[in-house]
């Protein structure tokens, strides 16, 4: 008999399960009723996958090659069962089952009846549950798990062939579930199965809180606030005429009583609202512009003395706009940013993937440790892409903790999608309904989006095909979703799909863009191709053409790196551990699996090996960055922000993320810190010989700072200096100092170098990395042990060394900084920490890039 645990409001949460896989059809719910032995424990929420793993049924599917070995999973029937007590119903009472995320065709019998079934992961279902409960012995719930291929075995709506052609197969289109579960150009094909979200049993009385909506409708500068309280009146207590009330309270961020009331809902009444003036409210901000300020609403439904139900919600004031009004200084063009509480903001961004492929074994702690992560790399905006989940509760909630804000998108992808099909469109509906309702209060979430690359792929294919055929989707993205949001969250923007509008999606001139021309070597805009060569080879996709990048906004860009050698030591036996092996390659999604090779060759040269392979890949990744995250940001507010193609894995691959599966930071996500640094420092280089100091401000306040610019050649000596002074008001990107690369005698063998004191050091190379002379000699290194989990650790530069890196054995180690540039003579002292073990000195390896 499963333990019951509860949940913070005191509902039942079944999470105790057990699993049980047959061939398709084979098995009845009859005779499963009846037991049966030959079962194995799963948690919910969780993953098939894991379960089998543990029970030692099939190795870890993200090892070596075992997701082939694994590919006979989607194929079984899945049956899931747990067992539980609870009473009957009395008067005026129901039990509700509420299945949080079922993935994805299940039937659900209670006591041998069939209670429903359902065939959306991204929606929830409620049940009533009562009539079939028994008092007096164990519940048995039973759940049958059907293999996506057959409710799909007769449609015919074919995928589009730019990921990889096993999803073609998959008619993953047809399917309300993760699309990349099937495989992605960043992750194994491994779809999941399984009670992903919590199930939860509620013994309700009466009547019950149905929903809470919380939007700020004004704020100037006091907040206009609207309550919208929804109530679901189900029995009425004969014994009681008195009215259903909810009573209302928020609390401010410093636990301050800030406004209350109680609504009434007499006789047929089941919505009121209520709408409190706040005179000097404490508003959520992004982390460059202010605090993430949280109000506290409580709400509590009762009847005379009794208490029926109750919720409490942290919400936040804040107002958010997407501004697509012309730019007046691009003539021709249009804004797409967004503004904050009246404050134009640049969005550093990041896309979000779902942190696993066993996308029911994300935890909460998953979430938190990664989006913190976030935070501490300056960034202020996460797309939840429209590939994956809508995540689970814990997300959201950090990044409102945090200040991060959301873009989210509708979950579909690069595909076609059914709208002919009467049944899907009603499941995308109640979807649709579902999750703007679930997650409209986050204050983080700043814009829905209709989906990824749906319109602009089908614009693609049909102009080369001399079509115009509508994109078979936009019922969803022109129609279902707009006016879903129209009623259910009126206040938050939505886009239609990314990229999306301008005179084709993809312009430069309006909307947001994907930049894949460095990386993938596509054009930027499909229906004016701009002079130039877009191909494959390696000055078509150098990263370097972020510079001819005019978008107002780039929610995709970004370069492929390998994960730490000691992420794929993890995965990978050590026969493996070299490029040419099977299981390395496997690890490789994107095709052809040498692309990266036109990245490295003008940068770093080609690796021999699989340690050059890591740090060359990181390298490029982490420069490519770096000179386009500048780029964008110098044409603040004509570039409006940038969202990194990627930000996160969800299994141990090689792809465009920041952070690899084990949460090790690969280089780029240190220099992508210091590049989306509230104020930064950065050089330009103009045709003309000219080069240019800019100084980037997304605060609110003017930065003055005084800067020191020095050409140095690669053993210290200094040739040229020189100080500036300057000051950029808030929220501005200016040039504070512009100087003739003659005058400062640049040349391949110098190195110019700014250091202010208002944002981090930056320099400019004159020639690609691999022909300039670094120190061959790693930087001296003094390791003092500060205390058991954490070193300090001394560099200090021998010559000029280039992409010093400290690497430590266990993949939580964090260093205050990584990735950095020492100077001959200089010195730098990084603390290294692993919260809860044992950190050694001799933990820890230094290195360093040189040819
Ligand atoms: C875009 C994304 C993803 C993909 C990435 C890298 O197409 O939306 O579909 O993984 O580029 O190719």
């Amino acid at each position: 008999m499963a333990e019951t645990t509860t949940d913070p409001v005191g509902h039942i949460l079944l999470g105790d399960w057990e699993i049980k896989d047959y061939a398709p059809r084979e098995a009845e719910a009859a005779e499963l009723s009846a037991g049966g032995d030959g079962w194995i424990p799963a948690p919910a929420p969780g993953d098939t996958y894991l379960a089998l793993h543990v029970a030692g049924r099939i190795p870890h599917p993200f090892a070596e090659q075992n997701e082939f070995l694994c590919a006979w999973v989607k194929d079984r029937e899945w049956w899931w069962r747990t067992q539980f007590f609870a009473m009957k119903p009395g008067p005026g009472e129901r039990v509700i089952l509420t299945f949080e995320g079922l993935d994805t065709y299940a039937s659900i019998w209670l006591n041998g009846s069939l209670l429903g079934k359902t065939d959306n992961m991204f929606t929830a279902f409620s049940f009533d549950a009562g009539p079939l409960l028994h008092d007096d012995q164990p519940n048995l719930l039973l759940i049958r798990f059907t293999p996506p291929a057959l409710p799909v075995a007769d449609k015919s709506m074919e995928t589009w062939e730019i990921i990889a052609d096993p999803i073609k197969e998959s008619k993953r289109n047809y399917h309300r579930k993760a699309q990349f579960g099937w495989g992605w150009d960043w992750g194994p094909q491994l779809p999941s199965v399984g009670i992903w979200r919590p199930v939860r049993l509620e013994r309700q009385r009466i009547a019950v809180i149905h929903d809470v909506r919380f939007s700020t409708i004004a704020i100037d500068p006091a907040a206009r606030i609207d309550v919208a309280i929804t109530i679901d009146a189900f029995a009425t207590d004969s014994d009681s005429r008195e009215p259903l009330l909810a009573m209302l309270q928020l609390i401010d961020p410093d636990g301050v009583f800030a406004g209350g009331t109680t609504l009434t809902f007499d006789g047929t009444s089941r919505s009121a609202t209520w709408q409190p003036i706040i005179d000097t409210p404490s508003l959520w901000w992004t982390p460059e512009l202010g605090l993430p300020s949280l109000y506290t609403l409580r709400v509590e439904l009762a009847q005379g003395e009794q208490r029926l139900d109750q919720r409490t919600l942290k919400v936040g004031i804040r107002c958010i706009e997407l501004d697509t009004s012309a730019d007046p200084d691009e003539p021709g063009c249009d804004f797409f940013r967004f503004i904050l509480n009246g404050v134009p903001i640049f969005a550093r961004g990041v896309n979000w993937i779902p942190a696993s492929s066993l996308v029911g074994a994300t935890t909460a702690s998953d979430h938190q440790a990664l989006l913190a992560d976030a935070l501490a790399a300056n960034i202020n905006m996460i797309r939840v892409w429209g590939g994956g989940l809508y995540e689970a509760d814990a997300f959201y909630d950090a990044c409102d903790r945090l200040g991060l804000l959301v873009w989210q998108d509708f979950m579909f992808a690069c595909a076609p999608y059914p709208e002919h099909e009467p049944a899907f469109v009603e499941s995308v509906q109640r979807e649709v309904d579902h999750q703007i309702t679930r997650l409209r209060n986050h204050p983080s979430l700043a814009l829905w989006c209709g989906n990824n690359e749906g319109q602009a792929v089908h614009q693609f294919i049909a102009r080369m095909s001399g079509s115009n055929a509508p994109y078979p989707g936009d019922l969803f993205f022109q129609r279902t979703i707009p006016q879903a949001l129209k009623t259910l969250d009126p206040s938050t923007p939505y886009w239609p799909g990314s990229p999306y509008g301008g005179p084709s999606h993809n312009s430069m001139r309006a909307g947001d863009v994907h930049n894949w021309t460095v990386w993938h070597g596509l054009p930027p805009v499909p229906d004016e191709l701009p002079v130039g060569d877009f191909s494959h080879g390696p000055e078509a996709v150098a990263y370097t053409r972020y510079a001819e990048d005019k978008a107002r906004f780039v929610s995709e860009f970004g370069i492929q790196a390998s994960p730490a050698e000691s992420t794929l030591a993890r995965w990978l036996a050590p026969d493996q551990m070299s490029l040419g092996s099977d299981g390395f390659l496997n690890r490789i999604k994107d095709h052809p699996r040498d692309k990266v090779n036109a990245m490295l060759i003008p940068v770093t040269g080609l690796p021999d090996t699989l340690g050059q392979y890591v740090v060359f890949t990181q390298l490029v990744q982490a420069e490519g960055l770096k000179f386009g995250i500048e780029h964008y940001r110098r044409r603040k507010p004509h570039c409006s922000g940038t969202l990194i193609w990627q930000y996160n894995d969800c299994w141990p691959g090689i792809s465009w993320s920041l952070i690899d599966f084990d949460r090790v930071r690969k280089a780029s996500w240190f220099y992508v810190a210091r590049a989306y640094a509230p104020v930064l420092g950065s050089f330009k280089t103009l045709d003309d010989g000219v080069i240019e100091l800019w100084m980037t401000n997304d605060t609110r306040e003017r930065v003055e700072f005084a800067a020191t610019l020095t050409m140095k050649n690669f053993d210290g000596n200094t040739l040229w200096e020189e100080v500036v002074t300057a000051s950029v008001p808030g929220t501005e990107s200016r040039v504070v100092w512009r100087g003739e690369a003659a005058r400062m005698a640049a040349d391949p063998a110098r190195v110019l170098v700014v250091r202010s004191n208002r944002f981090a050091d930056n320099r400019l190379f004159f020639a690609p990395v691999k022909d300039l002379p670094f120190s061959p000699d790693e930087p001296e290194m003094q390791v003092q042990i500060a205390d058991d989990h954490s070193l300090a650790v001394t560099l200090t530069g021998v010559g000029y060394h280039h992409f010093v890196h400290l690497s430590a054995r266990q993949p939580t180690t964090v260093f205050s900084d990584n990735y950095f540039d020492l100077q001959a003579g200089e010195t730098r002292t990084i603390r290294v920490a692993l919260p809860g073990a044992t950190l050694e000195p001799a933990d820890i390896t230094r290195g360093s890039f040189h040819r």
